[in-house]
Formats: structure tokens, C-alpha cells, sequence
């Protein structure tokens, strides 16, 4: 069977998923799109007109980052992404849904930053929850190896992809556009100590190194 990844070279999202089939040993074959332009696949898999998407040859497309780390691990449990203990794994996967909430809210930040006319109060609420969510993910990450357990798995993909989400961010010049409607916004790298650790080492595991994300140019209007 081929499995086909629906990517593009700066999703976060599917950044998790290529990580995770990396580390099970699962071969796939990369496709890379602009889900955001109209010459796009994504709606022809995809009711929700979303990216990542895995396309076995013999089976219906699956998509949505987060259903799709359920999939591979029912479908690929040999190498699992998470603890064997229950706790651990509930803890592994509220990790990830504080990382994905962060990743969530720098999509939203990104796109008012396009907008003509940008909603001060929307962007203040927005950089809240990336505050809240990076402190919160910092603490956790404390001086541990690994986010939850003692291997690699769910937790730290989810923090390596959204801490590329913010460096992709910070290069499209976020940080400035950003500092104008709260002025203690600053790059990651400055203000949470344990993930600049943290990122440190693991950012040479080939899954982590292989899978780093690239902007992309957006040619069509979008907001
Ligand atoms: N919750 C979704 C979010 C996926 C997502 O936002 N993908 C972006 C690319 S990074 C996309 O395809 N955006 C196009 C759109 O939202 O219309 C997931 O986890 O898969």
C-alpha cells in the first residue's frame, strides 16, 4: 500500500504527522500544497478544505492533524507515540491540545495581520492564549528530557511543531505587527527558557530535522 501525506512545507499540523510516521517506520510519499490557493487538491479530499491529509491507495482519505496521530497509532501501534500508562498518555495528550490551542491561535493572529482593518481586541485575546499556552507548555517542560514519560513520543512532536510554527511567525515578521497591540510579545526564544532547552535537544533527531518548516509564497487574497 502507498500512503500519500496531503503537506505543505509550513504546516505545523502536518509537520506532526510526517514526524510521527517518521518514527514509526511508516513509508509515505510527500505531496506539498498551498491549501490557501484556489488550484488546491485539499477540497477534492477534504470537506473542511484542510491540510494534512494521508491517502492510502486502497481506502478513503483521512485527514485532521489530530485524528490522524489517533489513526497512526491504531493503525502503526508497534512504535507508539504514547506512554503505556493511562495518566501518562492523558497527560501526553493534554499536551498536545495546549500546543495545537497555541498553534490554533497564531493561525488566527497571522491572518487578522493581513486584514485591512485589524480588531485590536481580537489580537490581544489571540496573544493571550499563545502567552498562556507557552508558559504553561515551559513549566511542564521544566528540565525533563521528554514532555511526558521517558521517550520520545505525542507531547514533544506536539511542542516541536509548534515551536516552528512560531519561528515560521517570527520570520514572516509577526513579532513587530504583533508588539503593536501587546508590547511584552517577544520571540520564544527569549522569554521561555525550558523549550529553548528542550528544542535544543531534540532538534537533531532525524524525524525533528528532516521535517522543518519552509514559508511558502501566498499569492491570492485570502482575508
Ligand atoms: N485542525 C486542523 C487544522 C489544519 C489547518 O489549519 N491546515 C491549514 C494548513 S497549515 C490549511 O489547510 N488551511 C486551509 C484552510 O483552513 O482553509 C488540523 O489539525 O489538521
Amino acid at each position: 500500500m502507498t500512503l500519500t501525506l496531503i503537506s505543505a512545507t509550513p504546516s505545523p499540523f502536518a509537520r506532526k504527522v510526517r514526524i510521527a510516521m517518521i518514527e514509526k517506520g511508516v513509508d509515505f510519499v510527500v505531496q506539498n500544497e498551498v491549501p490557501w490557493h484556489a488550484d488546491t487538491l485539499t477540497p477534492r479530499y477534504n470537506p473542511l478544505e484542510q491540510l494534512p491529509i494521508l491517502i492510502p491507495d486502497d481506502g478513503d482519505p483521512v485527514f485532521e492533524s489530530t485524528y490522524l496521530m489517533d489513526w497512526l497509532e491504531y493503525r502503526y501501534p508497534q512504535v507508539s507515540m504514547l506512554p503505556a500508562d493511562p495518566d501518562l498518555a492523558m497527560t501526553a495528550r493534554l499536551v498536545h491540545v495546549i500546543a495545537e490551542g497555541v498553534v490554533d491561535a497564531l493561525v488566527l493572529l497571522f491572518w487578522e495581520m493581513q486584514r485591512d482593518v485589524i480588531s485590536a481586541e481580537w489580537t490581544r485575546r489571540q496573544l493571550r492564549k499563545v502567552r498562556g499556552g507557552l508558559a504553561d507548555l515551559d513549566r511542564r517542560a521544566g528540565t525533563l528530557e521528554y514532555m511526558v514519560g521517558d521517550r520520545f513520543g505525542l507531547a514533544d512532536i506536539a511542542v516541536i511543531a509548534m515551536l516552528g510554527a512560531l519561528d515560521t511567525m517570527a520570520e514572516a515578521q509577526m513579532i513587530p505587527a504583533w508588539q503593536q497591540f501587546d508590547p511584552a510579545i517577544a520571540p520564544w526564544t527569549t522569554l521561555y527558557p525550558n523549550l529553548v532547552r528542550f528544542e535544543a535537544h531534540h532538534r537533531d533527531r532525524p524525524s525533528v530535522h528532516a521535517t522543518g518548516p519552509r514559508m511558502f509564497d501566498l499569492v491570492e487574497k485570502i482575508v
